[in-house]
């Protein structure tokens, strides 16, 4: 430990005029240290370890980059080269090229890596997990066409040209499991013979959908050929007036599937637009499967039974019976955690004893939804019982005449969230249609939550309902973290693998209460499919697949929102008192010089409470948090923000016992290289663009000095 010797020059004394007294207590700008001893080695100060976040480009390319992390700084944590994002390709495949790179780099540089991040909802392969839902489940996309995938058949579709135009050129139906992407069928189409720039001669229309005038709508597809080489191209003719009505050619179409996707923009009103597959350019077998025609800006369509989760309270419910028919069952809600499955509120249920085969003696109403005449409905909902051997039916009386009005009993509901289906059809319109819940069979304590009402024709696509689309997403998961994690056994000893899973006010994020940037594509909710289980599957997962490494949670702003804070700790002793390993919590600290110092220490001290590992995990520290656009770091800003790397490095140390101290994280090496950079406007990081050592490296030298 060495004593540090403090200054105050007139010149800064100077400044801090300009400033409120509430700003210099918490700032501390009257108690600023010297920052001017900044040795290099900067990791062989720290009893724990110290880690920085690079990037691949100069990670590779900038030889003072790469020895800077080498000499400073125990462990990388790559900024991107390990998110899905980087790593998924459209077809669901993994490039690890890069990722592979940076890690045989890392450890040829004597550094440790942290793994980061298995499960996010940002900087994912969107495009290839959307999917996996689109058409069915919890999507928000609406495909515009009928019989997408080829389920019913040609139904829709039509064969125009088969060669010059009639010939020996096939366009037809396949049932052939290796030529069917999901489902039963697929297109099957071959092209007898190069028609070169006539690709035309072989031709099969899509379905019609309304189109209407200034709308850009995105058609994809999936498709492979018998033979590597093949090639394919859409077009919107004949009906139909686009700007751009002819896609370019995409060639090298080859026997893996692989996803085609165009954007056209219409310039008029065609309540009959049809799309033209035009493959007549290069001869080959190719087949066609899971073809998406949606509006990317259309508002996701209102659900057919709102308030089904239960987040606007009882709205819209009833408890109809509560025992023979009152007596003392009960029907509330309930915002405890573990009896919720998404957002904050479920129903529960105390059904007090049992009433055998009338069960309607406990009963609840949902709220009402326009049922029509003719069309099949899919019921689901997610339940979970106190204790074992529970159970719940769904009917359809008193209102709506339906054809099967009762559900079979479902029994054996225990403790963990199950899903139950149920389908029913119309055979009158009913405008103000209920479904009960009839569930006083056996006494227990029932949690509902999740519940969702879909036209079973709209949920179309690839065929799934809700529980075929949930099965996919936790596949996609768990396959991902399964190998990835295997593939850097050993090498990543420690991982996120849950990233940012609250909201500011301490909520579990979903797609609800998540705003999405406009034009941002990478995002993806996995609680919208898993809810609240996504992140206890997650860890399951993790923990199976290498028992050695570290498991941690990570979030951001817990410094600012208490809220979050302690819902992320709440959420943290949920699942590992239902068994999950969580190691520890990541409190990413994106921070600026002026964040109120009270908040640092106390989410230090209830992050230590937990008895977990701590770790900041992404500190950096903006001195123009304002993004002013003249902005000029000062030597005074300087000061500011080397104070604030001490003190955070100060109150860990204070606050978190050495054993639970995993250590701490700068968000990368220099300025003009951070994602804070904002063209110029910040310099949150330790190092200048010329790679000299700025105020701040001294701060966090002063941090662990005073230890
Ligand atoms: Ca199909
Ligand atoms: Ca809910």
């Amino acid at each position: 430990m060495r004593t540090t010797y403090r200054i105050i020059s007139l010149f800064l004394l100077s400044s801090v005029l300009l400033f409120s007294c509430k700003r210099e207590l918490e700032t501390g700008i009257l108690n600023r240290g010297n920052f001017d001893n900044r040795p290099p080695g900067l990791k062989s100060e720290f009893d724990f370890p110290i880690g920085t976040a690079i990037s691949y480009t100069p990670f590779t390319t900038i030889n003072e980059y790469a020895n800077i992390a080498a000499s400073d700084f125990d462990l990388v944590t790559f900024e991107y080269e390990m998110k899905h994002g980087a790593i998924v390709r459209n077809n669901g495949s993994l490039d690890f090229t890069r990722a592979d790179q940076l890690v045989n780099l890392a450890e040829a540089g004597g550094l440790g890596i942290f793994g980061h991040t298995l499960v996010w909802h940002q900087n994912q392969n969107a495009e290839y997990l959307n999917t996996l839902t689109a058409g069915g489940g919890g999507s928000n996309i609406v495909n515009l066409i009928e019989n997408p995938g080829f389920e019913n058949g040609l139904t829709g579709w039509s064969v125009v040209n088969t060669g010059n135009p009639a010939g020996a050129s096939k366009i037809e139906l396949t049932t052939t499991a290796s030529q069917v992407r999901s489902g039963t069928s697929a297109l099957r189409v071959i092209t007898d013979q190069s028609y070169g720039t006539s690709q035309w001669r072989v031709q099969a229309h899509s379905p019609a959908f309304n189109a209407r005038a200034g709308v850009t709508y995105t058609i994809s597809f999936w498709i492979k050929a018998a033979t590597a080489g093949g090639s394919i191209r859409l077009s919107a003719t004949p009906t139909g007036t686009v700007s751009n009505a002819y896609q370019g050619d995409q060639d090298n179409i080859g026997t893996d599937w692989t996803q085609v996707s165009w954007n056209i923009t219409m310039t008029s009103n065609e309540p009959n637009q049809r799309i033209s597959f035009d493959m007549g350019k290069a001869a080959n077998t190719y087949f066609i499967d899971d073809v998406l025609i949606f509006d990317p800006n259309a508002p996701p369509p209102p659900p057919l039974l709102a308030n089904g989760g239960l987040e606007g309270g009882l709205t819209g419910w009833a408890a109809v019976n509560t025992g023979n028919p009152a007596g003392s069952s009960s029907i509330a809600l309930t915002n405890a955690p573990n009896q919720v499955r998404s957002g904050t509120n479920a129903l529960r249920i105390l059904v007090d004893q049992n009433y055998g085969t009338s069960q309607w003696r406990v009963q609840a109403h949902t709220p009402t939804f326009a049922a029509e005449a003719g069309k099949t409905y899919n019921i689901s909902f997610w339940i979970k019982a106190a204790n074992a051997g529970g159970s719940v039916r769904l009917s359809a009386s008193p209102t709506g005449a339906v054809v099967n009005a009762y559900q079979g009993d479902q029994d054996g509901i225990g403790n963990d969230w199950t899903q139950i289906n149920w389908t029913i059809t119309m055979n009158a319109n009913e405008p103000n249609q209920r479904i009960s819940f009839d569930i006083g069979k056996v006494a227990n304590t029932y949690y509902i939550d999740d519940v969702v009402i879909q036209d079973a024709a709209a949920a179309g696509g690839g065929g799934g309902g809700n529980e075929a689309v949930e099965q996919k997403v936790d596949e996609a998961m768990k396959n991902y973290i399964t190998t990835v994690m295997t593939r850097y056994k050993g090498k990543v000893k420690a991982w996120d693998v849950v990233n940012e899973p609250m909201t500011e006010a301490g909520a579990l994020r979903t797609d609800a209460n998540t705003t999405v940037p406009q034009g941002a594509t990478d995002f993806f909710f996995w609680s919208k499919y898993l809810g609240r289980d996504y992140a206890f599957k997650a860890f399951q997962y993790a923990a199976e697949t290498d028992p050695d490494a570290l498991l941690f949670i990570n979030e951001f702003n817990l410094e600012t929102s208490r809220a979050k804070l302690d819902s992320l700790i709440a959420f943290v002793k949920e699942m590992r008192d239902r068994g999950a390993k969580i190691d520890g919590i990541g409190t990413q600290m994106h921070i600026s010089w002026n964040t109120t110092r009270a908040g640092i220490d106390e989410a230090f001290r209830k992050l230590a409470e937990t008895g977990l590992q701590v770790r900041i995990s992404e500190l950096d520290v903006r001195v123009n948090p304002g993004a002013k656009p003249d902005f000029v770091l000062t030597p005074q800003f300087e000061a500011y923000q080397a104070t604030m790397y001490e003190y955070v490095i100060q109150s860990y140390i204070k606050h978190v016992p050495p054993a639970q101290r995993h250590g701490i994280t700068i968000w990368g090496v220099s300025d003009n290289l951070s994602w804070l950079f904002n063209d110029g406007r910040d310099f949150p990081l330790l190092y200048n663009a010329d790679f000299t050592r700025k105020a701040a490296y001294g701060g966090v030298l002063n941090g662990t000095r005073q230890q």
